[in-house]
């Protein structure tokens, strides 16, 4: 969808806007299901790159403590655990800037891959920069999804990242669709852009081709040591509106009501949920950030009469 159609969207009525997002998703969903996805940090800390929001950047002194890549045994313990508490996708995070085929580490990550597939739920890798060798390899080891968001909006993101470019995100992700893989790919609010920034994105995630299968919408969480420590708290119905526009703009996309949940209200997860929003991340931790606690998102979900996929 073009700019100023989301435009016109974003800027009706709060309720008009909801009830035709509401309207696109029961056409496409149903209403009352949303997907648990587990995250994992799987390498932590000490990346070149020097995206402004991130705690595991070398640029900041974010007081992160630096971990060497997870072993096959540690993570597939993580993930078997994520799976008995009722988690239908798994995603494993690297802070790397991208990785290559024939080097070590990418020897060791197809393991990993090739054993956490084992276990029978949808897995997601979120490993930098790669070009279609990689992911043709990630694909046939196991992956199902590639998680790369464009984060902003292009005239935003130079402000965001100065060690990579916009264009480097887009060809990742069009390796990612070459290979098969299904593409996970959303972005930040809150970073000091403005709401026309927000739109574009959504328009550059709407015109790929094909569409992102699924799209993460983050809230900043203002990691201390990092350039946007300081940012204020987003308006909780700029978000709203936001995800009402995702999906409208992305009917077949799970969008996913991403990082930073532990400040956003129940009322305005609610409102995030009837608006279109049909994933969350599960489980006590993020990558290295604090999620709303297992039990209190179980709370909630109950009490709102939504259903998850599997388990519960
Ligand atoms: N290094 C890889 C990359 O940049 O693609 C994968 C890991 S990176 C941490 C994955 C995504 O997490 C980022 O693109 C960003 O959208 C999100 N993220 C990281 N730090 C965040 C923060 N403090 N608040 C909200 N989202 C964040
Ligand atoms: C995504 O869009 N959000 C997740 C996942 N993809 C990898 C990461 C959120 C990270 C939040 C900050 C942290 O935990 O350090
Ligand atoms: Fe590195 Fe990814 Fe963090 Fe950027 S977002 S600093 S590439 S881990």
């Amino acid at each position: 969808m073009k700019f100023d159609q989301l435009r016109v969207l974003y800027h009706q009525s709060l309720f008009d806007l909801i009830s035709q997002s509401r309207a696109v998703h029961l056409e496409h969903w149903a209403g009352e299901e949303v997907q648990r996805c587990s995250l994992l940090s799987i390498k932590t800390g000490g990346c070149s790159e020097d995206c402004a929001y991130c705690a595991q950047s070398a640029h900041y002194s974010t007081g992160l403590e630096r971990e060497e890549l997870l072993s096959i045994e540690r993570i597939v313990d993580v993930a078997t655990r994520a799976r008995a508490q009722g988690a239908t996708r798994f995603c494993m995070g690297a802070a790397w800037r991208g990785v290559s085929d024939g080097t070590e580490k990418f020897g060791r990550v197809l393991e990993i891959v090739r054993a956490v597939s084992r276990l029978g739920m949808e897995v997601c890798v979120t490993l930098g920069e790669i070009g279609p060798d990689e992911a043709r390899k990630l694909r046939a080891a196991g992956v199902t999804a590639y998680n790369h968001n464009i984060d902003t909006s292009p005239e935003f993101y130079p402000q965001i990242v100065s060690t990579h470019t916009f264009q480097d995100r887009l060809n990742t992700i069009a390796a990612v669709q070459e290979s098969g893989m299904s593409v996970c790919c959303g972005g930040i609010i809150g970073m000091g852009e403005s709401e026309d920034d927000r739109l574009r994105m959504i328009e550059i995630l709407s015109e790929l081709d094909p569409q992102p299968q699924s799209v993460p919408i983050n809230c900043l969480v203002p990691m201390p040591g990092t350039p946007l420590a300081d940012q204020a708290p987003l308006d909780i119905f700029e978000l709203v509106r936001l995800i009402a526009v995702a999906r409208i703009a992305l009917p077949r996309a799970r969008v996913r009501l991403a990082a930073g949940r532990t400040r956003i209200s129940r009322e305005g997860q609610a409102l995030c949920f009837f608006a279109g929003a049909n994933s969350i991340f599960f489980g006590d931790k993020l990558l290295t950030a604090q999620n709303p606690a297992a039990d209190l998102d179980l709370a909630l979900l109950r009490e709102l009469g939504l259903r998850t996929e599997v388990g519960a």
